[in-house]
Protein backbone atom coordinates (compact mmCIF):
# COMPACT_ATOMS: atom_id res chain seq x y z
CA UNK A 1 0.00 0.00 0.00
CA UNK A 2 1.20 3.49 -0.78
CA UNK A 3 2.66 5.79 2.17
CA UNK A 4 0.74 8.99 1.40
CA UNK A 5 3.53 10.82 2.86
CA UNK A 6 2.16 14.26 3.48
CA UNK A 7 4.11 17.69 2.12
CA UNK A 8 4.57 18.55 5.78
CA UNK A 9 7.06 15.16 6.25
CA UNK A 10 8.99 15.50 2.58
CA UNK A 11 9.83 19.29 3.88
CA UNK A 12 10.74 17.79 7.40
CA UNK A 13 12.87 15.02 5.65
CA UNK A 14 14.50 17.77 3.10
CA UNK A 15 14.99 19.83 6.46
CA UNK A 16 16.52 16.79 8.36
CA UNK A 17 19.34 16.09 5.99
CA UNK A 18 20.46 19.57 5.98
CA UNK A 19 20.22 19.74 9.30
CA UNK A 20 23.91 21.24 11.03
CA UNK A 21 23.46 20.64 14.39
CA UNK A 22 21.52 17.42 16.57
CA UNK A 23 18.83 20.20 17.82
CA UNK A 24 17.90 20.77 14.06
CA UNK A 25 18.42 16.66 13.29
CA UNK A 26 15.87 16.31 16.38
CA UNK A 27 13.28 18.78 15.82
CA UNK A 28 13.21 17.51 11.64
CA UNK A 29 12.95 13.99 12.97
CA UNK A 30 9.93 14.80 15.79
CA UNK A 31 7.87 16.18 12.93
CA UNK A 32 8.78 13.25 10.48
CA UNK A 33 7.35 11.22 13.41
CA UNK A 34 3.79 13.62 13.46
CA UNK A 35 3.36 13.54 10.35
CA UNK A 36 4.12 10.01 9.35
CA UNK A 37 0.79 7.93 9.16
CA UNK A 38 0.62 5.18 11.46
CA UNK A 39 -0.34 2.04 10.54
CA UNK A 40 0.86 -1.17 9.36
CA UNK A 41 2.57 -0.60 6.07
CA UNK A 42 4.05 2.20 7.64
CA UNK A 43 5.74 0.01 10.45
CA UNK A 44 9.35 -0.49 8.69
CA UNK A 45 9.81 3.34 8.50
CA UNK A 46 8.31 3.69 11.66
CA UNK A 47 11.06 1.18 13.28
CA UNK A 48 13.27 3.34 11.82
CA UNK A 49 12.84 6.82 12.30
CA UNK A 50 12.26 5.41 16.30
CA UNK A 51 15.84 4.74 15.71
CA UNK A 52 16.95 7.96 14.03
CA UNK A 53 14.92 9.91 16.86
CA UNK A 54 16.76 7.86 19.54
CA UNK A 55 20.55 8.27 18.18
CA UNK A 56 19.41 11.99 17.72
CA UNK A 57 18.33 12.30 21.61
CA UNK A 58 21.87 10.38 22.78
CA UNK A 59 23.72 13.31 20.37
CA UNK A 60 21.93 16.25 22.16
CA UNK A 61 23.23 14.38 25.50
CA UNK A 62 26.98 14.65 24.53
CA UNK A 63 26.79 18.54 23.20
CA UNK A 64 30.18 19.23 24.46
CA UNK A 65 32.36 16.27 22.70
CA UNK A 66 30.02 16.80 19.48
CA UNK A 67 31.26 19.84 19.22
CA UNK A 68 34.89 20.15 20.02
CA UNK A 69 35.47 17.02 17.52
CA UNK A 70 33.99 19.57 14.60
CA UNK A 71 36.40 22.46 16.10
CA UNK A 72 38.78 22.89 12.70
CA UNK A 73 42.66 23.75 14.39
CA UNK A 74 43.13 25.94 10.52
CA UNK A 75 40.76 28.63 11.74
CA UNK A 76 42.98 30.80 13.42
CA UNK A 77 41.29 34.13 14.69
CA UNK A 78 43.06 36.92 13.61
CA UNK A 79 45.19 39.20 16.12
CA UNK A 80 47.52 42.08 15.22
CA UNK A 81 47.58 43.92 12.00
CA UNK A 82 47.76 40.92 9.71
CA UNK A 83 47.78 37.12 10.11
CA UNK A 84 50.85 35.78 7.34
CA UNK A 85 50.71 31.94 7.17
CA UNK A 86 53.73 30.26 6.38
CA UNK A 87 53.55 27.05 3.88
CA UNK A 88 56.35 24.75 3.07
CA UNK A 89 57.46 20.63 2.30
CA UNK A 90 58.50 19.32 5.91
CA UNK A 91 61.61 20.33 7.25
CA UNK A 92 62.22 23.26 5.50
CA UNK A 93 62.26 25.48 8.57
CA UNK A 94 58.86 27.09 9.06
CA UNK A 95 59.04 26.69 12.71
CA UNK A 96 62.52 27.70 13.57
CA UNK A 97 61.32 31.44 11.69
CA UNK A 98 58.12 31.30 13.78
CA UNK A 99 59.83 30.17 16.75
CA UNK A 100 63.16 32.49 15.96
CA UNK A 101 60.23 35.64 15.96
CA UNK A 102 57.39 35.34 18.55
CA UNK A 103 57.01 33.70 21.77
CA UNK A 104 54.94 30.92 20.15
CA UNK A 105 55.51 27.24 21.35
CA UNK A 106 56.79 25.72 18.14
CA UNK A 107 58.27 22.92 17.65
CA UNK A 108 61.92 22.19 16.01
CA UNK A 109 63.30 19.25 14.85
CA UNK A 110 65.63 17.83 12.46
CA UNK A 111 62.98 15.06 11.57
CA UNK A 112 60.15 16.25 8.98
CA UNK A 113 56.58 15.96 10.03
CA UNK A 114 57.40 17.60 13.01
CA UNK A 115 55.03 20.00 13.41
CA UNK A 116 50.99 18.65 13.79
CA UNK A 117 48.89 21.14 13.97
CA UNK A 118 48.95 25.04 13.41
CA UNK A 119 49.89 27.26 16.01
CA UNK A 120 50.02 31.49 15.88
CA UNK A 121 52.59 33.45 17.13
CA UNK A 122 52.77 37.19 17.42
CA UNK A 123 56.25 38.88 16.12
CA UNK A 124 56.66 42.29 16.77
CA UNK A 125 57.36 44.86 13.98
CA UNK A 126 57.69 48.86 15.41
CA UNK A 127 54.85 49.47 17.47
CA UNK A 128 52.33 46.51 15.85
CA UNK A 129 52.28 42.97 15.69
CA UNK A 130 52.13 40.92 13.32
CA UNK A 131 50.50 37.33 14.04
CA UNK A 132 52.56 34.35 12.02
CA UNK A 133 51.22 30.85 11.91
CA UNK A 134 53.14 28.17 11.86
CA UNK A 135 51.62 25.34 10.09
CA UNK A 136 52.12 21.45 9.41
CA UNK A 137 54.15 20.83 6.19
CA UNK A 138 52.46 19.84 3.21
CA UNK A 139 53.29 17.41 0.39
CA UNK A 140 52.36 17.12 -3.44
CA UNK A 141 50.26 13.98 -2.24
CA UNK A 142 48.55 15.49 0.97
CA UNK A 143 47.39 19.03 1.85
CA UNK A 144 46.20 18.85 5.67
CA UNK A 145 42.24 19.43 5.67
CA UNK A 146 41.23 22.74 6.71
CA UNK A 147 44.92 24.07 5.38
CA UNK A 148 43.25 25.86 2.44
CA UNK A 149 40.76 28.33 3.88
CA UNK A 150 43.58 29.41 6.36
CA UNK A 151 45.35 30.33 3.09
CA UNK A 152 41.94 32.30 1.88
CA UNK A 153 41.56 34.33 5.38
CA UNK A 154 44.99 35.21 5.76
CA UNK A 155 46.25 38.48 5.18
CA UNK A 156 49.80 37.39 3.39
CA UNK A 157 51.28 33.93 2.75
CA UNK A 158 54.71 32.99 2.89
CA UNK A 159 56.12 30.29 1.09
CA UNK A 160 58.99 28.39 2.81
CA UNK A 161 61.84 26.80 0.72
CA UNK A 162 64.71 24.81 1.81
CA UNK A 163 68.07 26.07 0.21
CA UNK A 164 69.90 22.49 1.40
CA UNK A 165 67.34 20.13 -0.04
CA UNK A 166 67.94 18.24 -3.13
CA UNK A 167 64.44 18.91 -3.51
CA UNK A 168 64.48 22.19 -3.89
CA UNK A 169 63.07 23.16 -6.94
CA UNK A 170 60.68 20.38 -6.76
CA UNK A 171 59.28 21.41 -3.24
CA UNK A 172 58.70 24.92 -3.83
CA UNK A 173 57.47 24.07 -6.93
CA UNK A 174 54.61 21.66 -5.01
CA UNK A 175 53.69 24.44 -3.13
CA UNK A 176 52.88 27.26 -5.48
CA UNK A 177 51.10 23.80 -7.71
CA UNK A 178 49.04 23.20 -4.57
CA UNK A 179 47.95 27.05 -4.07
CA UNK A 180 47.21 27.21 -7.74
CA UNK A 181 45.19 24.10 -7.86
CA UNK A 182 42.78 25.97 -4.99
CA UNK A 183 42.89 28.53 -7.03
CA UNK A 184 45.17 30.98 -5.30
CA UNK A 185 48.52 32.99 -7.11
CA UNK A 186 51.19 34.66 -5.53
CA UNK A 187 51.51 38.34 -5.86
CA UNK A 188 53.82 41.35 -4.64
CA UNK A 189 50.92 43.51 -4.40
CA UNK A 190 47.77 43.96 -3.15
CA UNK A 191 45.07 41.37 -2.40
CA UNK A 192 43.24 40.76 -5.44
CA UNK A 193 39.87 38.45 -6.78
CA UNK A 194 39.61 38.24 -10.46
CA UNK A 195 36.22 38.80 -12.13
CA UNK A 196 34.53 35.72 -13.28
CA UNK A 197 34.87 33.62 -14.93
CA UNK A 198 38.81 33.19 -13.48
CA UNK A 199 38.24 33.15 -10.09
CA UNK A 200 41.55 33.69 -9.33
CA UNK A 201 42.36 34.61 -5.56
CA UNK A 202 45.27 36.71 -5.37
CA UNK A 203 47.03 37.20 -2.33
CA UNK A 204 50.19 38.88 -1.15
CA UNK A 205 53.25 36.62 -0.44
CA UNK A 206 56.53 35.94 -1.56
CA UNK A 207 58.36 32.56 -1.00
CA UNK A 208 61.28 32.36 1.55
CA UNK A 209 64.35 30.69 0.68
CA UNK A 210 65.47 29.37 4.23
CA UNK A 211 69.04 27.91 5.41
CA UNK A 212 71.01 30.61 3.21
CA UNK A 213 73.47 29.74 5.63
CA UNK A 214 74.63 26.70 4.02
CA UNK A 215 77.51 25.33 1.31
CA UNK A 216 76.02 25.78 -2.08
CA UNK A 217 73.24 27.30 -0.92
CA UNK A 218 73.96 30.72 -3.22
CA UNK A 219 74.44 28.56 -6.58
CA UNK A 220 70.77 26.86 -5.23
CA UNK A 221 68.96 30.26 -4.77
CA UNK A 222 69.80 31.35 -8.46
CA UNK A 223 68.27 28.23 -9.94
CA UNK A 224 65.41 28.26 -7.78
CA UNK A 225 65.42 32.43 -8.64
CA UNK A 226 65.46 31.22 -12.80
CA UNK A 227 62.80 28.78 -12.07
CA UNK A 228 60.49 29.82 -10.21
CA UNK A 229 61.41 33.71 -10.33
CA UNK A 230 58.29 34.17 -12.77
CA UNK A 231 55.72 32.73 -10.37
CA UNK A 232 56.63 34.56 -7.13
CA UNK A 233 59.07 37.03 -5.52
CA UNK A 234 62.09 35.45 -4.33
CA UNK A 235 63.53 36.86 -0.54
CA UNK A 236 66.32 34.52 0.97
CA UNK A 237 67.80 34.30 4.91
CA UNK A 238 68.93 32.23 7.31
CA UNK A 239 66.49 31.33 9.79
CA UNK A 240 69.87 30.48 11.92
CA UNK A 241 70.92 33.96 11.17
CA UNK A 242 69.45 36.71 14.33
CA UNK A 243 69.84 39.79 12.42
CA UNK A 244 68.77 38.33 8.63
CA UNK A 245 65.50 37.01 10.39
CA UNK A 246 65.14 40.32 12.19
CA UNK A 247 64.14 42.33 8.84
CA UNK A 248 61.33 39.72 8.03
CA UNK A 249 58.71 41.21 10.21
CA UNK A 250 59.04 44.84 8.20
CA UNK A 251 58.94 42.76 4.65
CA UNK A 252 55.70 41.42 6.20
CA UNK A 253 54.37 44.45 7.14
CA UNK A 254 54.40 46.02 3.78
CA UNK A 255 53.09 42.67 2.34
CA UNK A 256 49.80 43.03 4.41
CA UNK A 257 49.33 46.05 3.12
CA UNK A 258 48.04 48.31 5.91
CA UNK A 259 48.83 52.06 7.53
CA UNK A 260 48.35 52.77 11.54
CA UNK A 261 47.11 55.98 11.84
CA UNK A 262 47.27 57.64 15.39
CA UNK A 263 43.73 59.22 16.99
CA UNK A 264 44.62 62.39 18.90
CA UNK A 265 41.52 63.84 21.16
CA UNK A 266 40.56 67.41 20.55
CA UNK A 267 43.35 69.80 22.56
CA UNK A 268 45.07 66.57 23.64
CA UNK A 269 48.60 64.64 22.75
CA UNK A 270 48.01 61.84 20.54
CA UNK A 271 48.21 58.57 21.64
CA UNK A 272 51.32 57.24 19.70
CA UNK A 273 51.60 54.29 21.91
CA UNK A 274 48.54 52.44 19.89
CA UNK A 275 47.99 53.14 16.46
CA UNK A 276 44.89 51.54 14.77
CA UNK A 277 45.54 49.80 11.91
CA UNK A 278 43.51 49.97 8.39
CA UNK A 279 43.42 48.64 5.17
CA UNK A 280 45.48 50.70 2.96
CA UNK A 281 43.31 53.51 1.13
CA UNK A 282 40.98 53.75 4.14
CA UNK A 283 39.62 57.38 4.61
CA UNK A 284 38.82 59.33 8.05
CA UNK A 285 34.89 57.40 7.49
CA UNK A 286 37.11 54.00 7.97
CA UNK A 287 39.22 55.65 10.97
CA UNK A 288 36.28 57.02 12.60
CA UNK A 289 34.12 53.55 12.61
CA UNK A 290 37.46 51.75 14.46
CA UNK A 291 37.49 54.26 16.98
CA UNK A 292 33.83 54.73 17.88
CA UNK A 293 32.30 51.71 16.83
CA UNK A 294 29.01 52.40 16.18
CA UNK A 295 28.77 56.15 16.37
CA UNK A 296 31.12 57.17 13.63
CA UNK A 297 28.36 58.91 11.84
CA UNK A 298 28.95 61.65 14.72
CA UNK A 299 32.09 62.39 13.36
CA UNK A 300 31.62 66.07 11.24
CA UNK A 301 35.01 66.78 10.72
CA UNK A 302 39.04 65.87 11.12
CA UNK A 303 42.18 67.76 11.69
CA UNK A 304 45.55 65.84 10.48
CA UNK A 305 49.49 65.72 10.75
CA UNK A 306 51.03 64.13 8.55
CA UNK A 307 51.61 62.83 4.60
CA UNK A 308 51.27 65.78 2.29
CA UNK A 309 49.55 68.22 4.58
CA UNK A 310 50.37 71.39 6.89
CA UNK A 311 50.43 70.54 10.46
CA UNK A 312 46.38 70.33 11.72
CA UNK A 313 45.15 71.13 8.29
CA UNK A 314 41.31 70.41 7.98
CA UNK A 315 40.50 67.63 5.55
CA UNK A 316 37.53 65.94 4.36
CA UNK A 317 36.05 62.86 5.57
CA UNK A 318 37.19 61.00 2.77
CA UNK A 319 40.65 61.97 2.86
CA UNK A 320 42.64 59.10 2.16
CA UNK A 321 44.73 57.88 4.90
CA UNK A 322 48.39 57.27 4.99
CA UNK A 323 51.08 55.51 7.61
CA UNK A 324 51.97 57.35 10.85
CA UNK A 325 49.38 60.04 9.83
CA UNK A 326 48.11 61.57 12.79
CA UNK A 327 43.88 62.23 13.37
CA UNK A 328 41.79 64.37 15.52
CA UNK A 329 38.17 63.55 14.85
CA UNK A 330 35.67 66.35 16.07
CA UNK A 331 32.09 65.34 16.68
N1 LIG B 1 71.39 25.31 8.65
C1 LIG B 1 70.16 25.71 8.88
N2 LIG B 1 69.29 24.88 9.48
C2 LIG B 1 68.04 25.32 9.69
C3 LIG B 1 67.61 26.62 9.32
N3 LIG B 1 66.31 26.75 9.65
C4 LIG B 1 65.94 25.60 10.21
N4 LIG B 1 66.96 24.74 10.24
C5 LIG B 1 66.95 23.35 10.75
O1 LIG B 1 66.10 22.58 9.92
C6 LIG B 1 65.42 21.57 10.68
C7 LIG B 1 63.93 21.67 10.48
O2 LIG B 1 63.47 22.89 11.06
P1 LIG B 1 61.96 23.11 11.47
O3 LIG B 1 61.83 24.54 11.84
O4 LIG B 1 61.50 22.09 12.45
O5 LIG B 1 61.27 22.83 10.05
P2 LIG B 1 59.70 22.76 9.71
O6 LIG B 1 59.54 23.29 8.33
O7 LIG B 1 58.92 23.42 10.77
O8 LIG B 1 59.47 21.19 9.72
P3 LIG B 1 58.06 20.39 9.77
O9 LIG B 1 57.24 20.98 10.88
O10 LIG B 1 58.45 18.99 10.05
O11 LIG B 1 57.46 20.56 8.44
C8 LIG B 1 65.86 21.79 12.14
O12 LIG B 1 66.91 20.91 12.43
C9 LIG B 1 66.36 23.23 12.14
O13 LIG B 1 67.31 23.49 13.14
C10 LIG B 1 68.58 27.48 8.69
O14 LIG B 1 68.31 28.63 8.31
N5 LIG B 1 69.82 26.96 8.50
MG1 LIG C 1 57.44 22.66 11.93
Amino acid sequence: MALNLTPQYHDADARYRAAQTPQEKLAALEEMWRELPKHKSSEKMQAELKKKLSAARKALQQPAKKASSRIDPFCIPKSGAGQVSLIGTPNVGKSSIVGGLTHAHVKIAEYPFSTALPAPGMAPYEDVQIELVDTPPLTADHVPAGFPGLWRSADALLVVADLSADSLLEDAETCLDQLAERGIELVDGPREVASQPDTTLKVPGFMLANKLDVPGAEDNLELLRELLGARARIEALSALDEPQLARLPEMLFRLIDVVRVYAKPPGKKPDLDEPFVLPRGGDIHTLARKVYRGLEHNIRSARIWGHNVADGQQVHLDHILHDKDIVELHT
